[in-house]
C-alpha cells in the first residue's frame, strides 16, 4: 500500500461540547475526504454557554505525537488552532520546523468572535513574532487583525490594509474575516490577500444566530484539507468560505446557547 491518501493534521485543543477546536477540524477534514490527525496540545471543559476549565498537555507528550506521526505518515498540509501559551507556541514552532507537516495554515486564535481577548501578552508576541512567519496561510477575524495591526478597521480599505501589515509580518497569503458592523447589516465581507500581491474579496449574507461555535475552526480546516489534496491556496480559501457559509446557514438544534455549525449541510460544496 502506498501512503498517498491525503493527510491533514490539526495542531488543536480539544474542545468537550465537540463544537470547535479540535473537534471542529476532525468533523471538517472528514467532510473534505481528507485523513484527519491531530496533535491534541490542551484540552477544554467546555459547553453551549463557555469554556468553564481549560488545562494544557504536558510539552514533552506534545513533542512526542510530532515524532510518531512524522515517523510514519505523509501529512500534506497542518493547521494550528488555540495555543494558548508562550512555552507551547514555541514547542509547535520548533516542531514544525524539525519536521515535514507541509504548508501551515494559522488559525491565529486571540479573540472569541465578539472581540474578548483569550491570549496572555507573551502568548501573543510568541503567535506574532515566532509562529505566523510560518504561515503560508493566516485566518485573522476581525478583531484579531485589529490586535496584530494595531489598526482600527472601520472600511474596506483599513481592512485592506491590515492584511497588507500581516503579510508584513511573514505570512504569505491571509484572509481577513469581516464583520457586521450594525445590527441590521445583511452582508460581511471578507478580504483575502495572496503570496503575489493579487486580491479579492468574498461576500456572504449575515446569519442572525448564535449557532457559530467552529466558524473559525471550519474555515481554516477546509482551507488545510484543500491544500493537502492540491488546490491552490486561492481556491482553497474560495471553497473554505463557501463550506462555512453553508455550514452556518442551516443550525442544528444542539446546546441551549451558542451552538455548533452544521457540517452535514456544507457536505455538498464542490
Ligand atoms: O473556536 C476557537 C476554539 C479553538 N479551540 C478550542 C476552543 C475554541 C472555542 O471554544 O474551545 C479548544
Amino acid at each position: 500500500m502506498t501512503n498517498e491518501f491525503p493527510q491533514v493534521l490539526t495542531i488543536a485543543g480539544s474542545d468537550s461540547d465537540g463544537s470547535a477546536g479540535m473537534q471542529a477540524d476532525l468533523h471538517t477534514f472528514f467532510i473534505r475526504k481528507t485523513y484527519g490527525m491531530s496533535v491534541l496540545v490542551a484540552a477544554v471543559a467546555g459547553n453551549s454557554y463557555g469554556i468553564h476549565a481549560a488545562e494544557t498537555l504536558p510539552l514533552a507528550f506534545i513533542d512526542q505525537q510530532f515524532e510518531v506521526l512524522a515517523d510514519d505518515f505523509k501529512i500534506k498540509a497542518s493547521k494550528t488552532g488555540m495555543l494558548s501559551d508562550a512555552a507551547l507556541i514555541g514547542t509547535v514552532v520548533k516542531a514544525y520546523q524539525t519536521y515535514d507537516f507541509g504548508p501551515l495554515v494559522v488559525d491565529p486564535v486571540i479573540t472569541t468572535k465578539h472581540g474578548a481577548q483569550l491570549l496572555e501578552n507573551e502568548a501573543f508576541k510568541a503567535l506574532k513574532q515566532q509562529l505566523l512567519p510560518l504561515a503560508t496561510v493566516a485566518t485573522p477575524n476581525f478583531f484579531e487583525a485589529q490586535l496584530l495591526t494595531g489598526r482600527t478597521i472601520q472600511s474596506e480599505a483599513d481592512q485592506a490594509s491590515a492584511a497588507r501589515d500581516i503579510q508584513a509580518l511573514g505570512v504569505k497569503n491571509i484572509i481577513v474575516k469581516g464583520w457586521h458592523h450594525q445590527d441590521d447589516q445583511q452582508e460581511v465581507a471578507d478580504y483575502v490577500l495572496l503570496a503575489d500581491g493579487s486580491d479579492f474579496w468574498l461576500r456572504h449574507s449575515y446569519f442572525d444566530t448564535t449557532h457559530i461555535n467552529g466558524t473559525g475552526d471550519t474555515l481554516s480546516a477546509t482551507i488545510a484539507a484543500e491544500i493537502a489534496k492540491g488546490q491552490s491556496v486561492a481556491n482553497a480559501i474560495r471553497t473554505a468560505h463557501d463550506v462555512t457559509t453553508a455550514a452556518i446557514a442551516s443550525e442544528i438544534a444542539v446546546g441551549h446557547q451558542f451552538g455548533p455549525i452544521n457540517h452535514w449541510a456544507a457536505q455538498s460544496v464542490n
